[in-house]
């Protein structure tokens, strides 16, 4: 099918989120510091489900203003966001009926934050995409990559995407108006069949729906870079740059190593001057704000963008 796509090569620079349970433990489960990608803290300090499971009872994001973030977004000079729906953790963010194990059922915030930043995005008029974890989810023992907890060996994972995958995807799909994109993340060992199932349930529900490559099996519709890869020559065809603004893509309090906002721009003009988007993530905190530093460099890059387009 023939997607229009004139609004992706259009956009050039976009706002990714990772935001989940993880950006709770802020790289710190145990008294243990885990320098590095805090989104991954659950397989790192093998946490068990039922552990893991607990520290929803007390995330409530107070601080969570989904306008806000939207208009962060805005102020940036960016056209369109992409939020994590399902990380690796098997977590959603979203109101989902197909498990228990989401911020509506499980936490005492109860919200849909997915639901939110969708409706916020339409009202500032940014695209909104979802990112879910398709063949990773360490919180389901017939998903993969729990090897701490669960027997690899048992795990039938064809269950694990009819039951919850699948489901989970089509709530997303027929629930949040329209979504410019979707972005697949480690397709690890999924088989072509089982893309193709992901693949034709997106475009059944939203035949527009670009599909990035993460998807596997060289199906998307375009092309993610490897995490923070600038490509050295122009690229053909749709693809994008994911970047963080430090060294992890869920909020640590370890890391301070933000990029400047020369360092931002350096990099958009970099990935948009060899035909590509730049999508630059943020990692609010587990109150649901954004990181203060991060905010004012994206809001100096978007003041830089306007004055260039003056120009
Ligand atoms: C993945 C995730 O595991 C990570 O937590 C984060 O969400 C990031 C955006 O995506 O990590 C990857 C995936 C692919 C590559 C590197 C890291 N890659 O192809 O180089």
């Amino acid at each position: 099918i023939t997607k229009n796509t004139d609004w992706y090569t259009e956009a050039k620079f976009a706002m990714f989120i990772h935001w989940g349970l993880y950006s709770k433990m802020a790289g710190e489960w145990d008294g243990q510091h885990y320098f590095g990608i805090n989104e991954w803290i659950m397989k790192r300090a093998k946490i068990n489900t039922k552990d893991y499971k607990e520290t929803a009872k007390t995330f409530n994001p107070s601080q969570f203003d989904a306008d806000a973030i939207a208009q962060l977004a805005v102020d940036a000079g960016m056209k369109y966001l992409v939020i994590t729906a399902k990380h690796h953790d098997g977590f959603a963010m979203f109101d989902s009926k197909v498990s228990d194990f989401t911020i509506t059922k499980a936490t005492p915030y109860k919200k849909d934050v997915v639901k939110a930043l969708q409706k916020a995005c339409k009202k500032k008029g940014l695209k909104f995409g979802i990112y879910y974890s398709q063949t990773q989810d360490w919180f389901e023992k017939n998903g993969y990559g729990n090897n701490w907890e669960f027997n690899p060996d048992e795990a039938d994972f064809q269950k694990y995407l009819t039951e919850k995958a699948l489901p989970q995807i089509k709530e997303l799909l027929t629930g949040y108006g329209e979504i410019g994109c979707i972005f697949f993340d480690t397709p690890g060992p999924i088989r072509e069949e089982q893309v193709v199932q992901l693949k034709e349930m997106v475009e059944k529900y939203q035949p527009n729906c670009l599909i990035n490559s993460r998807i596997g099996q060289g199906l998307g519709d375009f092309t993610t870079l490897g995490d923070n890869e600038i490509p050295s020559m122009p690229l053909d065809g749709l693809w994008e740059t994911c970047d963080t603004h430090n060294n992890t893509w869920a909020y640590s309090n370890l890391d301070f190593n933000w990029k400047t906002q020369d360092e931002i721009i350096h990099r958009l003009i970099d990935v948009v001057s060899k035909g590509g988007n730049y999508l630059f993530n943020i990692g609010p905190k587990a109150d649901g704000s954004v990181p203060d530093v991060s905010a004012m460099i994206l809001r100096e890059t978007g003041h830089w963008i306007s004055k260039y387009k003056e120009a």
